[in-house]
């Protein structure tokens, strides 16, 4: 139902006119009294009246006094005043000295001339339509009762949009005047200040003189922190929060022991960049000067995690200020840091290339000040903006799941963010996106905006078309705390309230720091020349530290020596830790021994294969496992015959195709204790509707996934349908793999040709974070590839970008063309302790093809072959004549076409296919060519274009095994700019163009 403060027509679930939303309104509907709670509908009635007589039913004309009078009804009833109202004096620029309350500027001229509250009566009988009362008590009654409204309204409008006008900037550039704030705007002035309004819910007591509301309001709403709350839908969470600020009325109320250690921490953070500044002159840093009340923020987060339950928190930031934290906060010794700054890296690291300072992770266990301790995790990240978010968030995942922390009480995800990257990387608004999703939650991230109102040199007015850098973050309905980086004090309050709020409702929320950037962007740029302005009044702001030092001076909390005191001891340990690097090299400062979850797991390549048979018995527990539901569960009739056609593929040895593969690897896994998670877009079902690793009754809505009841002490089997984002989704799981080697991570693309969405994850994490950063992960990523003329966004996974980034051991890169061979891949990905990305092209058309499902002796005896030789020819490889070797789902295309060309001599072809690209089984490949020794043509073929897909990685590797024996051809698609065709005529006709090409024998 509409309700008489949204006549506007704006529901309440519009957060864009937060006055308006729902919140308490005044009851100021004229047909209250007649129509008691149906007084909203009776207006909405009313509405439709308005603009068309004839749509209500006739009876309503008279009770709406007919068309002409009914029109304006509404607006007089509300401007009616009694006649001994005094005039309105105007708008009051700010109430008298019991305190700051909102500043309030004079109001524009457009506010001045607003409708004020006038003196006109009541027109006759219109009193009496109402109430059936006396015109004089029920005019006054009238004006009472919206008077009060007014000031609820006025109430209301401080919650939602106090920010406006709070001092959150210590640039001063924020807003002194916003009308919905001014007392004039609700029609009062300094003359009302002093008489008594019901205040609703505000604390106090119920009823206040307007100076104590205003009072209360102005220093909740508008002192250095503004807070936008009331865009958020939960009654009880805007309920909670408003109490806890307007109790406290934002005000800290801090000891004076607190107070010290911000402090320090603000001395310990300004030291350390003046000290590099003047150490390591020109040496790019990205100094915190001008946020340093980062450092404190953060070390109130780690110290008071006990106290919420917290033991563990990883945390994810970009560049600004990395270096400060890695000293302040997880405790990274100022040697090791110095030494980056000497670049005197340990050259025998055991990991390649590494990477530079400001962007390598490092974890430590620190012992806050009761004595308990808390792991802290700074996740590696590269320069790319917010990359690192959803790794954050997937990493702290697998760490709640390993722990059994099914809500994410005791391990929190904290992210700092620079402003202009937060607005505009589309990564934070997929981020935010998962936060409340099942399987991908983490029970809220606390996000830190370090908003020094500057990226790189473009201004706010540039970077974005939100009014606040964080507007992204309302879309999750969480609260966002807008503070004064120069106030520390309420830099902590705002802390306190984020950190309880997450923790109590398991959402995020966000503190946005505003601060400024005391230097270019590193240290080497000039400001100046692109922000002058600005510069010439940053150069002459204090610093953080010594404001709130001179503070606390003046304010007797501490003496001037115990402020020297305090910054002699952080300059000391500076110092010192300078003459010792100078006198000794350390070593690398995150050792590359595998910890904690990944002892015993591996870089280094195993040379022996791995077993990855199973036992028959053990295949038909799973596949009868899989095809069974509870007995109460109604399964869609065409799944039955699927569902019983798997229990019968492996018990009648009637072929396995890649659905029941992929299930009996996962069952297997499961079986023997490692749990599996996969997660894409529509994976639990599969987009080829081949998995349905998910089913549905078809009464309930219920969902059953058989894999994970195959047994009862077997490990999880998860799957979840993501969210449709490739990016975040694909870092999540990255994240995940980082935390926990032991269970197989899976991320699936719905057609390969999406996963270059995702292309950042790929490149700067899963390919290249081992030599970087020493991080290993065992992520599988399952990408639908084929050329099936379905043109050209649903053909190609790229499978020439993955292979262009192998080097050292980057991937692992696989084409399977049988369901026992992904069965096998899928198991030695796991079997073994040698942790390496696996990607997989994995096939569409042939998930069905007859030819690609295996018999059950291919799950019992084999295991992963790199390179799979032609059964057809390999009994007698003198007689052949000619050698294709090939990847991928073509190799079906030339088995039937040598069929046709070769009609009785197919013996003289072999066709080869190589099963994994990377890494490039030289050995096996060498054996089998060498075998054809007679053979006098060499082909690689393979369906994507010639400048795309393998030829140019494998060209040379493979001329070098086919030696001297002649040149290697190519055949396969014409180089193109766009990876398949979009008709299919052309595809067929490109096709067998190239089929030609191979089997010609004049070529
Ligand atoms: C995705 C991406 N695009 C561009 C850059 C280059 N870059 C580095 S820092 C920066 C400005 C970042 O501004 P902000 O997020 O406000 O952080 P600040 O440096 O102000 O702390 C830019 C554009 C980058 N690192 N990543
Ligand atoms: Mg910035």
């Amino acid at each position: 139902m509409k309700s008489s403060q949204n006549s506007n027509g704006t529901g309440s679930a519009d957060s864009s006119d937060e006055t308006q939303s729902d919140e308490p309104q005044p009851p100021n509907s004229p047909y209250l009294e007649q129509f008691g709670i149906n007084a909203g509908w009776v207006e909405e009635v009313h509405d439709r009246f308005r603009v068309d007589a004839r749509s209500v039913d006739e009876s309503w004309s008279e009770e709406f006094g007919g068309v002409v009078e009914a029109r304006d009804v509404h607006d007089q009833i509300r401007r009616q005043v009694p006649q001994s109202r005094p005039a309105s004096p105007g708008p009051i620029t700010r109430p008298p000295s019991t305190g700051p309350i909102a500043p309030i500027a004079p109001a524009p001229a457009s506010v001045a001339s607003a409708p004020q509250p006038t003196n006109l009566p009541l027109p006759n009988g219109m009193a009496e339509s109402i109430s059936g009362g006396s015109v004089a008590d029920d005019a006054m009654m009238l004006h009472i009762a919206d008077k009060h409204a007014r000031v609820l309204r006025l109430i209301h409008a401080y919650r939602a949009r106090g920010h406006r006008v709070a001092h959150c900037d210590p640039l001063g550039g924020q807003s002194t005047y916003f009308p919905e704030l001014d007392p004039a705007h609700y029609g009062f002035g300094n003359e009302n200040l002093e008489e008594p309004f019901v205040a609703g819910d505000l604390p106090g007591g119920s009823v206040q003189t307007l100076r104590q509301i205003l009072t209360r309001l102005g220093q909740t709403y508008c002192g250095p922190i503004g807070v936008e709350f009331t865009h958020v839908q939960d009654p009880g969470r805007k309920a909670w929060l408003r109490e806890l600020m307007e109790e406290s009325q934002n005000h800290p109320n801090l000891e004076d022991s607190e107070r010290r250690r911000i402090l320090e921490k603000l001395a310990g953070a300004e030291l350390f960049c003046s000290f590099l500044a003047t150490k390591f002159l020109g040496q790019k840093r990205f100094s915190l000067d001008g946020g340093e009340s980062l450092i404190p923020l953060l070390d109130h987060i780690i110290e008071n995690a006990p106290a919420f339950g917290i033991r563990e928190v990883v945390l994810g930031m970009a560049h600004r200020g990395r270096l400060n934290v890695l000293a302040n906060i997880l405790g990274k010794s100022y040697e090791s840091i110095f030494s980056e700054f000497e670049d005197s890296p340990d050259v025998d690291a055991p990991f390649g290339s590494g990477d530079v300072k400001y962007h390598k992770g490092f974890s430590s266990d620190r012992r806050v000040a009761t004595g308990e301790r808390v792991h802290l995790t700074l996740t590696s990240n590269p320069s790319h903006l917010e990359a690192v978010d959803p790794v954050v968030e997937g990493r702290t995942k697998a760490k709640q799941v390993r722990a059994g922390d099914a809500d994410g009480e005791t391990i929190i995800p904290v992210i700092v963010h620079g402003d202009a990257a937060f607005a505009g990387q589309g990564m934070v608004a997929e981020t935010l996106n998962l936060s409340q999703l099942a399987g991908y939650c983490t029970g809220g991230t606390i996000h830190i905006i370090v908003n020094n109102q500057i990226g790189y040199t473009t201004t706010p007015a540039e970077a974005r078309s939100t009014l606040y850098c964080t507007d992204v973050a309302k879309m999750i309905q969480v609260p966002v705390f807008h503070v004064n980086g120069d106030h520390p004090e309420a830099v902590i309050h705002v802390t306190k309230l984020a950190m309880a709020y997450r923790q109590r409702f398991g959402d995020d929320v966000v503190i946005d720091m505003v601060c400024y950037r005391r230097h270019g962007h590193n240290e080497g740029d000039e400001p100046a020349f692109t922000q002058p302005r600005l510069y010439r009044q940053i150069r002459e702001k204090k610093p953080v530290k010594r404001l709130y030092m001179e503070k606390l001076v003046a304010g007797g909390r501490i003496t001037q020596e115990e402020a020297d005191q305090i910054d002699e001891r952080q300059r000391d340990a500076l110092k010192e830790a300078l003459e010792v690097i100078h006198s000794k090299s350390p070593g690398p400062d995150e050792p590359y021994d595998p910890r904690g979850p990944w002892t015993g797991y591996t870089r280094v390549r195993p040379d022996a294969e791995i077993e990855t048979a199973v036992p028959l018995d053990r295949l038909r527990e799973i596949a009868n496992g899989i095809s069974r539901v509870p007995s109460y569960f109604n399964v869609h009739k065409k799944l039955q015959v699927i569902l019983d056609q798997r229990a019968k593929a492996v018990s009648e040895d009637s072929g396995i195709d890649w659905g029941l593969g992929e299930a009996l690897a996962y069952g297997s896994l499961v079986l023997e204790g490692t749990p599996v998670r996969l997660s894409g877009q529509d994976s639990s079902r599969g987009t080829f509707a081949h998995r349905h690793a998910v089913l549905v009754d078809q009464d309930s809505g219920e969902e059953y996934a058989p894999l994970d009841h195959i047994r009862d002490n077997q490990a999880r089997f998860e799957v979840y349908d993501s969210l449709l984002s490739e990016a975040a989704v694909l870092g999540f799981e990255y994240g995940y793999s980082l935390a926990d080697p032991s269970s197989l991570v899976l991320w699936e693309a719905q057609f390969g040709d999406f996963v270059n969405g995702a292309q950042v994850i790929i490149d700067q994490f899963i390919t290249s974070a081992h030599v970087k950063w020493g991080r290993m992960s065992g992520l599988v990523m399952l990408l639908p590839h084929g050329y099936e003329g379905q043109g050209p966004e649903h053909s190609s996974a790229r499978v020439e970008r993955f292979l262009q980034t192998c080097a050292e051991d980057s991937l692992q890169v696989v084409n399977c063309t049988s369901s026992a061979q992904f069965f096998h891949v899928l198991r030695r990905q796991m079997k073994r302790t040698y942790r390496a990305p696996l990607i997989i092209f994995t096939p569409k058309s042939l998930l069905r093809h007859p030819k690609a499902a295996s018999s059950v002796e291919a799950f019992t005896d084999g295991r992963f072959q790199e390179v799979i030789d032609d059964p057809i020819v390999s009994a007698k490889p003198k007689d052949v004549q000619r050698v294709i070797v090939c990847v991928g789902k073509v190799y079906f295309d030339l088995v039937e076409a040598r069929a046709k060309k070769f009609e009785g001599r197919e013996h003289e072809v072999a066709i080869v296919r190589v099963e994994q690209l990377y890494p490039w089984p030289e050995e096996p490949l060498t054996e089998i060519i060498d075998r054809y020794r007679n053979a006098s043509r060499h082909y690689w073929c393979q369906e994507e274009p010639r400048n795309m897909g393998a030829w140019t990685f494998v060209r040379d590797r493979l001329q070098a095994i086919v030696g001297k024996k002649g040149w290697l051809r190519y055949a396969g698609r014409n180089e193109a700019a766009s990876p398949a065709a979009g008709s299919p005529r052309v595809h067929r006709a490109q096709l067998q163009a190239f089929l030609e090409d191979v089997f010609n024998e004049e070529s």
